[in-house]
């Protein structure tokens, strides 16, 4: 069996950030345009730091790709940093709350907090971005297609979003700054940003990712460990500063009975099984139902405050103020690009494992085969 996986490396402020896919069938189209927009969105938003204005972020493929195909050898692919000075960076010894420098420093004994955040660092979620990007173009064949928009920033929520097909929702919502399909809510997001920049304070969010066009029966209900809405929990909770996932209408739901809950199962000559509400986020038993997929990320503030919080310089033990680096003030408009590039990552690895397959061809020959059996049911 063939499994889809990737690794990432790289530091902040090092020469690169790299990244390796291993199990992407052959055959695949990969057009640099997708990887270019992808990383491009990423650095998109209202909010965001100086950082994002110099860096160009290109998206260099490395390996794995012949003339504009995948040939099923591992893809490497790397973004070179123009702020490369991590050798020359000042040494950190003032923890700040929140992040992972205290403990970091702790567990992998060093007196320099540097050492810790140069890879705590979100920036890392550029090589996420590009494996996403060459995961969708797997997803693009299969007649998968995702979107992400900005559902709250601070304290400003959304109003609920109109139901469009991802496509359209993508556009949509990339004509906001802050990534929002509600007009008046982004400009109180953007107020609500510009205050926190004079504060000095930062702020979190929450994103939600729509996937379009997913068959039923991805994951499966037999074992904890292949469960997909546990897997795309995992995947969220593993971007920076997301600390809550949602599945569907879930927080809504523990508050409701069963019967506002459940969404109802109808059959149609032309739709088949589907159901007529999808409150449950188009999974159920660990499966997707063949209704669109829906999680939501929750971003915690970001943790770098130029108002710092007080800390305890780790060689004195004496009071300070945490250290301040160049950041951002908020980064949910990214998190959600960032949160569509790992469910894509999901739901590719979760496509090759259910039709198998070493070419682009035969993995389409089975799920076109698989298909056609979910209709005669
Ligand atoms: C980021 C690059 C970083 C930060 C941010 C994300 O650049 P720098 O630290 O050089 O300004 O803008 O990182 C963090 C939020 C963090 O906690 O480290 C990026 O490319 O996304």
């Amino acid at each position: 069996m063939s499994e889809l996986r990737f690794i990432t490396a790289g530091e902040s402020h090092g020469k690169c950030l790299v990244a390796v896919l291993e199990g992407m069938p052959s055959g695949v189209p990969i057009d640099q345009a997708v990887l270019d927009e992808e990383s491009r969105r990423r650095q998109f938003g209202y909010g965001r730091g100086p950082r994002m204005k110099f860096e160009p972020d290109t998206i260099e493929i490395v390996s794995g790709i012949r003339r504009g195909k995948t040939i099923g050898s591992p893809i490497a692919v790397q973004i070179a940093n123009k702020d490369a000075s991590i050798d020359r960076l000042p040494v950190v010894t003032q923890p700040r709350p929140g992040h992972a420098d205290l403990t970091g420093a702790m567990k992998y004994d060093t007196r320099d907090i540097r050492d810790i955040l140069e890879r705590a660092s979100a920036r890392e979620t550029a090589a996420r971005v590009a494996i996403g990007a060459l995961c969708r173009q797997l997803l693009g064949p299969l007649g998968i297609e995702l979107a992400s928009h900005v559902t709250a920033l601070g304290s400003t929520v959304a109003r609920p979003a109109p139901s469009l097909p991802a496509k359209t929702l993508r556009e949509q919502a990339a004509k906001s700054p802050v990534r929002c399909l509600d007009a008046l809510a982004t400009k109180k997001m953007m107020k609500e940003i510009d205050v926190c920049v004079k504060r000095g304070d930062t702020l979190g969010g929450i994103f939600e990712v729509l996937a379009d066009g997913v068959p039923p029966g991805l994951g499966s209900h037999v074992h904890y460990d292949r469960r997909l809405d546990a897997i795309l929990g995992r995947a969220i909770l593993s971007i920076h500063a997301v600390k809550a996932v949602e599945i569907g209408d879930a927080i809504a739901a523990a508050a409701l009975p069963g019967s506002k809950v459940h969404d109802e199962i109808a059959y149609s000559k032309g739709k088949g099984f589907h159901r007529t509400s999808n409150r449950s986020g188009g999974f159920g038993g660990g499966m997707t139902t063949g209704e669109r997929v829906v999680v939501r990320g929750f971003l915690k503030p970001l943790s770098t405050l130029r108002q710092p919080l007080r800390s305890v310089e780790i060689n004195t033990k004496r009071q300070v103020s945490a250290t301040v680096e160049r950041s951002d003030v908020t980064t949910v408009p990214a998190a959600g690009v960032i949160g569509e590039a790992m469910v894509a990552f999901e739901l590719a690895r979760a496509c090759v494992e259910k039709f198998g397959g070493d070419s682009l061809r035969e993995l389409q020959r089975n799920h076109r085969s698989y298909l056609a059996q979910i209709r005669r049911f």
